[in-house]
């Protein structure tokens, strides 16, 4: 079966699959609509795959920030691939890209969707971390409702006092998705605050604390200090956490992203990538880049500004996303070879 019917196959199934695809399906808009018609334009440009199709595949998926060294090892594959299944028209290399892309992402893992460190029978503690602007007080508050949504206890707790206004963000959010934010005044010591907000969390009986913390770039060793302390902090109160540390990457930043991911990655220990604004760049490619760069998984990815528009990362849902108009115009039979 080819991957496209696969794909196509798997979306359609059930109201829930529907859903995500087409979250990532109009997410994904800027970047389909620059990538694929590359694509389809490159395909009508060359009938025969030959060494200048690969030339400027390379060319497009650059430009679509994939990263040079993914690009590299993913046209590797492609010219392995063609030689293995002996593909001559170029037309037919569309669902072979699509499929290394996933592979390429997921490695042999069965796991393509991303999974949060969840206890079972405990509090969750996850910090957020990240540069201003990125999208940190907006993802918690979109996560909140997601997990309130599954019946989860979640409460908030205000790390960044040291930007005016941040802490009133994150408590209108908490107001908007009913859930509690503890919180203390602007400018004092964000591990204090997130003491508190563990005890709350603790005589609450909640099953997830969600930690907003300050992301001040300027001052970079400072702002890895106060995270460090704000980390032992939480580990001296519950050994196990935090069960996630997730780094907050802005998509429409492009190669930055990736310099921002080192620096943090070095300061801490970063389990997971939550990229905003993904509908906000014709460059999605960067979720490949990062994963394959850094080795970190991408957790969650931002759609929109919706409350609704953060999605757990799926490799096949995104895909689909990059893909969709090919995928959906593609005739069953034809595909059924
Ligand atoms: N379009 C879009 N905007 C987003 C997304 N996530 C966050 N934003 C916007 O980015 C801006 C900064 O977000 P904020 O949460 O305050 O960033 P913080 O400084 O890291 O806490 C806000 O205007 C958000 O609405 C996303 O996925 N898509
Ligand atoms: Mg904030």
């Amino acid at each position: 079966m080819s991957f496209f019917k696969k794909l196509k196959d798997k979306f359609s199934k059930t109201e829930e699959n529907q859903e995500v695809s087409d979250k990532y399906k109009s997410g994904l808009s800027k970047t389909r609509g620059s990538f694929s018609s590359k694509i389809n334009n490159l395909v009508a440009r060359y009938r025969q795959v030959d060494e200048d199709f690969f030339d400027d595949l390379e060319e497009i998926l650059i430009q679509a920030d994939v990263g040079v060294n993914t690009v590299m090892d993913l046209v590797d594959e492609l010219k392995m691939e063609v030689k293995r299944q002996n593909i001559k028209d170029s037309s037919m290399l569309k669902d072979v890209i699509s499929e290394k892309l996933v592979e390429i992402y997921a490695g042999d893992e069965e796991t393509v969707k991303a999974e949060l460190n969840l206890q079972p029978n405990d509090l969750s503690i996850f910090l957020f971390v990240g540069v201003n602007g990125v999208g940190k007080t907006t993802s918690i508050g979109k996560l909140a409702h997601q997990l309130s949504e599954q019946g989860k206890k979640v409460v908030l707790v205000a790390g960044d006092t040291f930007r005016a206004g941040a802490i009133e963000q994150l408590d209108v959010w908490g107001q908007r998705v009913g859930v509690e934010v503890i919180k203390h005044s602007e400018g004092s010591d964000p591990a204090a605050v997130i003491y508190d907000g563990i005890q709350a969390a603790r005589s609450r009986n909640a099953d997830v604390l969600l930690c907003d913390t300050a992301g001040r770039l300027q001052n970079k060793v400072n702002l890895m200090n106060e995270l460090s302390k704000v980390k032992r902090v939480i580990e001296r109160e519950v050994p196990s956490a935090p069960h996630e540390v997730l780094l907050v990457l802005d998509a429409t930043t492009g190669q930055n992203a990736l310099s921002q991911a080192k620096t943090f990655s070095e300061a801490t220990n970063v389990t997971g990538i939550v990229l905003t604004k993904l509908d906000g760049t014709a460059k999605g490619g960067i979720v490949l880049a990062i994963r394959k760069e850094l080795n970190i998984p991408v957790k969650y990815v931002g759609l929109g500004e919706k409350v609704t528009d953060l999605e757990v990362f799926d490799a096949q849902a995104f895909v689909y996303g990059l893909f969709a108009d090919m995928i959906e115009s593609s005739d069953d039979e034809s595909l059924d070879s």
